[in-house]
């Protein structure tokens, strides 16, 4: 195995070798601890994008990372073909951590929503009584739930679509946001289900107005139509309570979970539900190769006590409120707006001087702060949920300092 010894070297590897699916930050990072992270010349940067909110717990927390590795130790995979000893285990924690009958556990993001949709689809039909290929799933315009063909069926991105149809068909798309909408939709009787993220992360981090997804719940609930949330972003403490469902009391019918259930160490997904829903799938009829493995069972339930002895739900609310005024405080002709709930924000920036949001970010990189850009204006903003007061506000510094170099 070669060794890489600089960041272009690294970058030149990938450019070369790899599919160019992806047009990263140039940075190369070669080491994670907490909130930071630090490149292959040994510069320091804060993350502020916690790998899209999966590292929520911090890079390489003991506590996660020696689950893993003590599990890799013993036993790392017997397929669903037989019993182990941890699955059962995991399964009854998570279960009662988030108040559900029953878990299915899957992999990517992206397979905790493809598994939704079956699990709805087959209840629409063994107990609601749509007729055959009749079910039909709302969804929410500028949604993102992952890059599956029935995942981007949904999609109303083009980026995401163009050159990858011909689609899945049953779904329906409505406005985000939008009750009237939904109530229209509802109308229809062979609707299964209503599929929503509690915040649009890809869509730059857009909040609904309070009391949207409560009352979309109970609206679905009056047409027998199961309310399924996309928590893969949202969740395990990300916006300030556990779900962001949380924060309107209500508990979805079917719940999707990813990224942070992990706290970044492995890729684990998990859809929750009870039993009149999650049993209307039989033996053979849905599962994975890797789906609740031993050291996926170990490290999520690590990843879960951690967000719970650590109280990050409560840290997240409060640096939250305090990152959000900090960065309100900045006079500045790029900053539009500063939206968010808990610790997943966003800026929306201004083009000014020729410069975009790109620039911002290149501008903080180099600074020692990190995020990502998304549709050209938007930055977001999402550290480790372990970041303490001191560390938000000399991320402030950096973040106002960047954009005073670019003014
Ligand atoms: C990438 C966005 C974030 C998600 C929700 C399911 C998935 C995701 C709500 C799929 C994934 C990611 C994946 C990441 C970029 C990213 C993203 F900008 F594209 F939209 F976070 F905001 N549901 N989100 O946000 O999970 O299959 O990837 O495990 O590089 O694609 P996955």
């Amino acid at each position: 195995m070669i060794e890489v010894n600089t960041s272009q070297m690294a970058m030149d590897l990938e450019d070369k070798y790899g599919a160019h699916n992806y047009h990263p930050l140039p940075v190369v990072l070669a080491k994670g601890k907490g909130v930071f992270m630090w490149d292959v010349e040994g510069k320091r940067y804060y993350d502020f994008l916690s790998a899209y909110s999966a590292v929520n717990q911090g890079h390489c927390h003991p506590k996660i990372i020696s689950a893993l590795v003590e599990q890799a130790n013993t036993l790392e995979l017997t397929s669903r073909a037989f019993y182990n000893n941890v699955l059962g285990v995991y399964e009854k924690f998570i279960t009662e951590y988030f108040g559900y009958q029953r878990v299915l556990p899957m992999n990517s993001g992206a397979e905790g929503d493809e598994t939704a949709l079956k699990l709805t689809r087959k209840w629409a039909y063994k107990v609601k009584g749509i007729p055959e290929n009749m079910a039909k799933i709302i969804c929410c315009q500028n949604n993102f739930h992952g890059r599956t063909i029935t995942v981007v069926s949904m999609s109303n991105d083009p980026d995401a679509r163009k050159d990858f149809g011909p689609f899945t068909p049953g779904f329906v798309s409505i406005p985000y946001n939008d009750l009237t909408a939904l109530a229209k939709e509802l109308e229809d009787p062979n609707v299964a289900g209503f599929l929503v993220e509690p915040i649009q992360g890809e869509a730059g981090v857009f909040v609904p107005d309070e009391g949207y997804l409560k009352k979309a719940y109970d609206m679905c609930k009056a047409k027998n139509v199961l309310f399924i949330a996309d928590e893969v972003q949202t969740g395990i403490a990300r916006t300030g309570k556990l779900l962001a469902c949380d924060w309107e009391g209500f508990k979805p019918d079917v719940l999707i979970l990813g990224k942070a259930l992990s706290g970044g160490v492995y890729p684990i997904s998990a859809v929750l539900a009870d039993d009149h829903i999650m049993l209307t799938i039989h033996p053979g009829e849905h599962g994975s190769t890797f789906g609740g493995n031993p050291i996926a069972a170990k490290v999520a339930m690590a990843a879960l006590e951690v967000v719970r002895e650590e109280k990050l739900a409560e840290n997240a609310q409060k640096m939250g409120e305090i990152f959000r005024n900090a960065l309100r405080g900045i006079n500045s002709p790029y900053i539009e707006l500063v939206r968010g709930k808990g610790l997943l924000n966003a800026v929306v920036i201004k083009p000014f001087n020729g410069k975009t949001a790109w620039d911002v970010c290149l501008k903080m990189r180099d600074n020692g702060l990190l995020a990502k850009p998304t549709h050209d204006h938007i930055i977001r903003f999402a550290p480790p949920l372990v970041i303490n007061e001191e560390q938000i506000h000399e991320a402030v510094e950096i973040i106002r300092k960047s954009i005073k170099e670019l003014e």
